[in-house]
């Protein structure tokens, strides 16, 4: 036997059994997350019963190695047999120990890691800690005793809020509504635990587990279910596991334990089942896998970013100041024209006061905020700082201009950037003597809240800089994604073709609506054309200009929307577009005058309008979507069918439920999208249907696009 104060490994890693005293401590060490595969399952078990084993052991207390808690089961081993012991089996085991388990908890524990942590008997987190059930976002439910447990613990309101949004709450909240029993200081779990333990048994408390717990559940009104599920069908018409985590959470209020934890398991597995899970992982993945650069050396140098500078205080500069002010990073804001600066400063001022009405900051933080801009009419202010972002108007004449100032002005070493959506960012490095040190960031409107960010790599970027970008866009909470040079890069050139079809068939006889509502029903949060009313038709139309002036042949021929930017209607900022808004409103209307606008064009084009049927939309739309993805991977521009996938989850609002666009295009059939496309390109034209060399091989192969 070992002696009290003895510490003694009898499991190896991932997970190992040693004595403290009188508590026997059960450490998960599985870097980087902790996250519950079938290694971590077994040696639970096993330091369990070791545990358990271990007469001079009264209470048993399960810590986490390394930055946090359990992030939860292991999501890699998804779509393969579970090899047991299952989560749910170890949970069982937990649940029933003869002796009281303590989970101290760090970092965040969350899915079937907080699952592990309500099966114990008594639950401590550390202050900073957060703890979450966030499997409806992988298309999943809570399939480890979750959705019976959080219900006993919390009510069932709190877990339905807490499960269908699948957002964690902190230590603090978390001791409020009842999910843990203290919050502790410090930074060491293990300290936390082992103090929760001995005041356990100083007390001689005996903890009911959760499982055995219905005074939180008691007396739930069955009305709560069913407003949810009409919410639901309201608010996610295209998900299905959100509908089956209110099925779940009325069974562990209606069922005894047993038989709810079964009627969880069958939701689980029909979840398991469904398309959404495989598309939704694929996301998870893909946010991830887009951090790691091809031909990017492992351990590239990075530079210190610690000022930045953004030029032009409009909309697009405002908000890209506010993406470093919140990381932050101090921020100079140029511009030349002093009321421009006053508006811009204002506006930021608005869209923070906004945020802190909706209680997403304090008013001390709005000023700190606040107080990292600094707006100024000089270039001069930018001498030292680490990386400039330009985000003045869309003109190569204008942009090169700039980039000369700055290279006269910025320090060696400091990073130029063009937000630039559509020009080309190595003429734009040409204007400097550091084209090494220049390269696109493309954010995506409104720049303080898109989460996609394409660094656009010019011909002569260096690594560092590109490394540096990448690890910047990480800290400001971008998905940084790494495109070649092109005209409208990866997503703009996508989206063009997108539009270019959305406009032929308004052209040919549907109407923006049917368009929209068939790119709704696919699941876009808006359509293509509510879409251009919220980035503003004009800026479409100076970049049309700005092409027509260049002698661009496709620009040529101003369009209906041209002629709507003519009369001022600039979309939702003059509450008038391709749709009308009323006052205050984001709600599009369709508007007679819109319609008799694409009459006129219809009939100057000598256009005889047809019914178009909705299946040719969604195939003219997305299909066009795909064949130029893959002349984009064909030619290297992104470097992976993932890159692509991200860039349209993270800016565009492609469904992150059926995947991504390649990953989505797979499952559509890559034989009838090859054959749509050459159809196309036969009875349509157009260089937008001249179908992808790759498309069609990988067609002709049976092998897949996606991954
Ligand atoms: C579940 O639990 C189902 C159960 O209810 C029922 C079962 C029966 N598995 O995000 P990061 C990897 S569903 C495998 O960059 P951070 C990740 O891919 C699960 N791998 O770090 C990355 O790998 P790499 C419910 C995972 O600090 C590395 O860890 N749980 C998992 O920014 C670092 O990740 C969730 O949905 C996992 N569960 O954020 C939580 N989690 O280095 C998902 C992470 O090779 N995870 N990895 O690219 C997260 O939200 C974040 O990763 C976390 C850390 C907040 C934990």
């Amino acid at each position: 036997m070992p002696s009290p104060a003895q510490t003694e490994a009898v499991q190896p890693n991932p997970v190992r059994y040693a004595r403290q005293g009188r508590i026997g401590v059960i450490t998960v060490d599985y870097p980087p997350v902790n996250a519950v595969g079938h290694g971590v399952r077994s040696g639970l078990v096993a330091a369990l019963d070791a545990g358990l084993a271990d007469a001079e052991a009264e209470a048993l207390l399960l810590v986490c190695a390394g930055r946090t808690f359990m992030a939860g089961a292991d999501i890699r081993e998804f779509g393969k047999p579970s090899a047991p012991p299952t989560l749910p089996q170890v949970i069982a085991r937990l649940d029933g120990s003869a002796k009281p388990v303590i989970a101290a908890i760090h970092g965040t524990a969350l899915g079937g890691g907080l699952e592990v942590a309500l099966a114990c008997h008594v639950h401590v987190a550390l202050r900073s800690a957060r703890l979450g059930l966030p499997e409806v976002k992988l298309g999943l439910l809570p399939g480890a005793g979750g959705t019976q447990r959080l219900p006993r613990l919390v009510g069932a309101a709190k877990a339905l809020d807490m499960i269908l949004s699948g957002e964690p709450v902190g230590a603090e909240e978390a001791l409020a509504i009842g999910l843990v029993d203290a919050v502790e200081d410090g930074n060491s779990p293990l300290e936390a635990g082992l103090r929760a333990a001995e005041r356990l048994l100083a007390e001689g408390w005996t903890p009911q587990p959760a499982s055995a717990r219905t005074g939180r559940i008691a007396g739930t009104d069955p009305t709560l279910f069913t407003a949810m599920r009409a919410e639901l069908t309201k608010r996610q018409p295209h998900l299905f596991s959100p509908h089956r985590i209110v099925d779940a959470v009325e069974a562990a209020v209606t069922l005894p334990f047993a038989e709810g934890t079964a009627r969880e398991r069958e939701l689980f597995l029909a979840c398991m089942d469904s398309p959404q899970r495989a598309g939704l992982i694929h996301a998870f993945f893909a946010e991830r896998e887009v951090a790691k650069i091809p031909g990017l050396p492992a351990g590239t140098p990075t530079r210190d970013i610690r000022k930045a500078g953004v030029i032009g205080a409009g909309t697009m500069g405002g908000g890209i100041a506010m993406c470093f002010a919140n990381a932050g990073i101090p921020v100079v804001l140029v511009d030349n024209a002093p009321d421009a600066l006053d508006r811009g400063m204002a506006a930021i001022r608005r869209n923070y006061e906004a945020t802190a009405r909706k209680g997403r900051l304090t008013a001390a933080q709005v000023e700190d905020r606040m107080g990292l801009i600094h707006p100024t009419l000089s270039y001069g202010a930018l001498a030292d700082a680490d990386l400039v972002v330009e985000a003045a108007f869309e003109s190569m004449e204008v942009k090169r201009t700039i980039f000369r100032v700055l290279d006269g002005t910025c320090k060696p070493g400091a990073i130029l950037a063009t937000n630039t959506s559509t020009l080309d960012v190595d003429a734009i490095a040409a204007a400097t003597g550091r084209p090494q040190d220049v390269l696109g960031m493309h954010f995506f409107s409104p720049a303080n809240v898109m989460r996609l960010l394409e660094v656009v790599r010019g011909a002569r970027t260096s690594h560092t800089v590109l490394a540096t970008v990448m690890a910047l866009a990480r800290r400001i909470g971008k998905v940084g994604v790494t495109v070649g040079v092109c005209y409208g890069f990866v997503g703009n050139r996508i989206l063009q073709q997108r539009g270019r079809e959305a406009m032929a068939l308004v052209g040919e006889g549907a109407s923006p609506e049917q368009v929209d509502r068939v790119l709704t029903g696919f699941g876009f949060p808006l359509g293509h054309f509510a879409m251009t009313d919220l980035a503003g038709i004009d800026v479409g139309w100076r970049i049309g200009e700005e092409r027509r002036k260049a002698g661009d042949p496709e620009a040529q021929t101003p369009s209906w929307l041209d002629v709507l930017a003519e009369r001022g209607r600039y979309g939702q900022k003059t509450s008038a577009g391709v749709y009308r808004y009323e006052p205050g409103s984001r709600t599009p209307i369709p508007d007679p005058e819109v319609a008799s606008v694409i009459g006129e064009d219809r009939r100057s084009r000598g256009i005889t309008p047809r019914a178009v049927s909705d299946v040719e939309i969604r195939e003219r739309c997305l299909y066009a979507m795909v064949n130029e993805a893959a002349k984009i991977l064909e030619e290297g521009i992104a470097a992976r069918p993932v890159d692509i996938d991200a860039i349209w989850l993270h800016g565009y609002g492609f469904p992150s439920w059926r995947g991504g666009l390649l990953f989505w295009a797979d499952r559509e059939g890559l034989g009838k999208i090859a054959a749509a496309v050459q159809r196309y390109h036969r009875d349509i034209g157009g260089p937008q249907w001249c179908p992808s060399a790759l498309l069609l091989q990988r067609a002709a192969d049976g092998q897949p696009i996606g991954c």
